[in-house]
């Protein structure tokens, strides 16, 4: 080996010259060949699997990862796990912690100062034009902190997370609606608000008794994909669901609420034998902002919260305690089914109108006109136990999930969808059951919450597994099942498990996206021409450092800091190639960032630990990835001298 290595070699290694694969190969090239076997030992399936997954990949699905607090990303129909995507939760594999001033910035409450690594992401909604994916953008939201984060899909990374205020948290439903102009966000906990609310309701509220209020938030998107905080609308109950309508629907958001009791406990909250689905007319929303009908807060003093009185609103009563809110691809039927029954509602917006224009109504709450469900309502279904939510094909078939029963019902609509199945006689009937294992939640039909399904699959996303897989502890996995359901009775083809938790998903077709993933960030580029440097503030005690990232060096690899100083530094990777990525780890310190190609990041800490603490390369990236590191030394004060300031050769 040792003759293999020539100074001129270590040279070019030295220099960053020579890509990883080059070092591996020239390094050990000779030892492989003279090691090696006859090739029929390490033949492979053919196609090999990668080039066979990736050509033959239709979608990819984002899924929400719950309690995980971001999203996981794999391949359909492969069923192959492919990232996670950090947003609400620091995670140092995926390069997301709070040592990034950024990072730091989009995890704190602009309101508190408080730095929240906690989250629960519920409901994905993609970037849609005319109602169908764009592949910008994915939204999702976190249900601990009432916040949404937006994840860009030419980075697959968090580039914004907005915080909705006057609200302690606990928001669950969230939607973008079919222009990515608007999305909405239900408050699912009942709060007790500023006394500005509170008193522009002017409904009674106990701070320990209840009843209390809560709202719907509207956020504003622009064309660059900025969230903003639009408007609020307050009233006497909270909401499970919120879905912006579209086509036949248009102009309208729609939400569910189960507690319309007011209740503060699971059994009060059961009381009433129908809860209600609400029709909010989002034009008249803007109106009462228009007509200056809207409260402020001295916590969001530019976020008008409007009464529910001021804005055109009104009730059907649906089965009780409703989960699944879903609307058919045309934004005709709002499918709405009752947890603890086995029954689900099919209204009909069209009917919806007719019954507000002819005041089909039979009764008022809070002002609130209660639509005839007789009237509005296509069907309702007496489909099974502990139904979830829904979704709807491109063939007019919907599907529903059963929790209780663990199984899928695939259900013909009628109406229009009549001339797609042609199943005339089976309308709102069940035409396939597709059991589960187990316990359904939330289901995926590629697009099938938009206004054009693909349709072809669907995947269950099971809340329990139970023996599906080799169990691992008491806590056990998640499992998304994928069924075909291009013909009947639809086909299992493949399991996958899935850490905590799955929520709903979004399915969107791999021609979207792939042609705009990026390899590397142009940042370092734009970066060129600043050198590696270290500036000494005294005034501030501030070390102040630009250090260049790249095979097989930082620069500086030496770093003195007097203790207790604070270090500022801006990371530059100079990669361009695919898929090398270098970190900085501090041994001892609380700090660990990754560097994506040609990433450029900057790192805060306080260096309040003496001694020797070297910085090394968290990425197994060429030959010297070991010898990847360099030193930060950490000076008492009292010892400190300027004559031990790191000097970098002038460039
Ligand atoms: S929820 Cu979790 S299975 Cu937050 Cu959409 Cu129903
Ligand atoms: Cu850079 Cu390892
Ligand atoms: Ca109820």
């Amino acid at each position: 080996m040792k003759a293999l290595i020539s100074p001129k070699l270590v040279a070019a290694l030295l220099l960053g010259l020579l890509a990883g694969t080059v070092v591996f190969g020239f390094l050990l090239g000779p030892v492989v060949q003279g090691a090696a076997t006859s090739p029929s030992q390490y033949q492979r399936p053919y196609p090999m699997p990668n080039q066979f997954y990736k050509q033959t990949e239709e979608f990819y699905v984002f899924a929400s990862g719950g309690q995980q607090g971001g999203m996981y990303v794999y391949g359909v129909p492969s069923m192959k796990y492919l990232s996670e995507i950090p947003i609400f939760v620091e995670d140092q594999a995926w390069g997301w912690v709070a040592e990034d001033p950024k990072i730091r910035q989009m995890l704190t409450n602009p309101w508190t100062g408080e730095l929240i690594t906690r989250g629960d992401t519920h409901h994905p909604s993609a970037s849609k034009t005319n109602g169908v994916y764009d592949g910008r953008w994915v939204f999702v939201n976190d249900k601990q902190h009432a916040r949404i984060g937006r994840v860009d899909l030419d980075t697959f990374r968090t580039g914004q997370i907005l915080w909705i205020p006057n609200t302690t948290g606990g928001v669950h439903g969230f939607n973008v609606g079919p222009d990515t102009k608007l999305a909405v966000q239900n408050f699912e906990h009942e709060q007790y608000p500023e006394k500005a609310i509170r008193d522009h309701l002017g409904l009674a509220i106990d701070p320990i008794k209840g009843p209390y209020v809560a709202g719907v938030a509207g956020i504003r998107i622009a064309d660059d994909g900025t969230m903003s905080n639009g408007w609020q609308v307050w009233g006497p109950w909270q909401f499970d669901m919120a879905r912006i309508g579209w086509g036949d629907s248009s102009g309208w958001l729609m939400t569910t609420a189960y507690n319309t009791e007011r209740a503060t406990d699971a059994v009060g909250m059961f009381q009433r034998d129908q809860d209600y689905l609400f029709f909010w007319n989002l034009a008249s929303i803007e109106k009462a902002i228009a007509d200056k009908k809207y409260v402020t807060t001295e916590q969001a003093p530019d976020v008008p919260v409007v009464s529910w009185k001021d804005v055109e609103v009104y009730v059907t009563p649906i089965p009780l305690n409703p989960h699944g809110l879903d609307i058919s691809p045309t934004g005709k039927y709002f499918l709405t089914s009752g947890k603890a029954t086995t029954l689900i509602a099919a209204v009909d917006i069209e009917k919806v109108l007719l019954a507000i224009k002819d005041q089909k109504v039979i009764g008022e709450e809070f002002g609130v006109k209660i639509l005839d469900p007789d009237f509005v309502r296509a069907a309702t279904m007496d489909l099974g136990m502990g139904p979830t939510h829904i979704e709807f094909d491109d063939k007019g078939y919907a599907y529903v999930g059963f929790f209780v029963d663990s199984d899928i019902k695939k259900v013909a609509l009628g109406g229009p969808y009549v001339k797609l199945h042609g199943q005339q006689d089976k309308v709102w009937k069940v035409v396939d059951v597709l059991p589960a294992h187990y316990s359904v939640g939330h289901l995926v039909v590629p697009g099938g919450d938009t206004a054009k399904p693909y349709g072809k699959y669907i995947i269950s996303m099971n809340k329990l597994t139970k023996d599906t897989f080799l169990n691992h502890g008491p806590l056990e996995s998640e499992n998304h099942e994928l069924f075909t359901i291009g013909q009947t009775p639809a086909k299992l083809v493949d399991q996958m498990p899935l850490g905590p938790e799955t929520h709903y998903s979004q399915a969107i077709p791999v021609s979207l996206i792939q042609g705009k993933t990026k390899h590397s960030y142009s940042e370092a580029a734009a970066a060129v021409g600043q050198q590696p440097s270290v500036e000494y503030d005294y005034a501030a005690k501030e070390v102040r450092v630009t250090m260049s990232v790249v095979r097989s060096f930082f620069t500086p690899g030496i770093l003195t800091v007097p203790q207790g100083w604070m270090v500022k530094a801006k990371l530059i990777s100079g990669e361009t190639a695919m898929d090398i990525s270098h970190g900085f780890a501090l041994d001892s310190y609380n700090v660990s960032v990754s560097l994506d190609p040609g990433e450029v990041r900057d790192i805060e800490f306080v260096a309040d630990k003496a001694g020797v603490h070297w910085y090394y390369c968290i990425w197994f990236c060429s030959e010297l990835h070991m010898e990847m590191r360099g030193r930060m030394v950490v000076i008492p004060q009292s010892e400190w001298t300027p004559d031990k300031e790191t000097k970098l050769p002038s460039a």
